[in-house]
């Protein structure tokens, strides 16, 4: 006779196992149930801030979808929603492995409420900890000039400073037609606002990847569920 009823050892495992993905998108998920009507929204890049995205189309999907608009039309954004390269545990952020830091910055900086969405890889004990870039947009004139001296501050912090570059060997170019001097850490960085503050005194730098004090709260998902910290 054939089987009625399967019974998969591994279903259980199945049905809880989430992939990365999974994760994002579940935080992402609660991120934009912060959306109301009317609000002007700030959307970040990355894959994380790529589901918020997707989630308010489809919210959208009924209407005209969503109208793109500048901040010098609208210098006063409701909501941004982003993910971030690393969160410490007082919310602070490195962002902008993806290259796009300066303008996230300044979209974040103009928000009333800045919403982090991420996966609970992300969490740090404390900035530049996971071993990975801190971005620093610098300017294309004398770019080694600036390697050095961003490696000169953080010599304590065993940082390496390496220009960020393709697939070809030839320089990153950011959006704004910057080059990226990727600081990497051996230890977490110790003052991590007095690093932003020495960091944005160097003539040349345009921009650094440390969002300090800028989110109003940070969505974890994990496999325990999501969490929502905030300050
Ligand atoms: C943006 O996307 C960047 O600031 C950050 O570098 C990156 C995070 O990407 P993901 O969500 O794909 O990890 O938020």
């Amino acid at each position: 006779r054939p089987a009625r009823f399967a019974v998969r050892a591994d279903a259980a495992q199945a049905a809880t196992a989430l992939t990365q993905d999974d994760l994002k998108r579940l935080a992402a998920v609660r991120a934009v149930e912060q959306v109301q009507s009317g609000m002007v929204l700030g959307l970040g890049t990355g894959s994380t801030a790529a589901f918020a995205v997707a989630e308010i189309g489809a919210l959208l999907a009924m209407s005209l979808g969503i109208p793109l608009s500048t901040l010098d039309d609208h210098p006063v954004i409701d909501l941004a929603i982003d993910g971030a390269d690393e969160v410490d545990p007082d919310l602070n952020l490195v962002k902008g492995r993806g290259g796009a830091l300066l303008r996230e910055k300044m979209v974040e900086a103009a928000s009333g409420k800045f919403v982090v969405v991420v996966d609970e890889t992300k969490l740090v004990t404390g900035l530049g900890g996971s071993g990975l870039a801190m971005p620093v947009e610098v300017v294309q004139f004398c770019w080694k000039y600036n390697q050095v001296r961003l490696q000169g501050l953080f010599n304590e912090e065993g940082c390496e400073a390496k220009l960020r570059l393709n697939e070809d060997d030839k320089p990153y170019v950011t959006d704004n037609s910057n080059y990226i001097v990727d600081l990497y850490f051996k230890t977490p960085i110790k003052d991590a606002l007095g690093a932003g503050k020495e960091i944005a005194t160097l003539e040349g730098v345009v921009e650094h990847g440390l969002f300090l004090n800028m989110a109003s709260s940070v969505i974890i998902a994990g496999s325990d569920g999501v969490s929502v910290k905030t300050k």
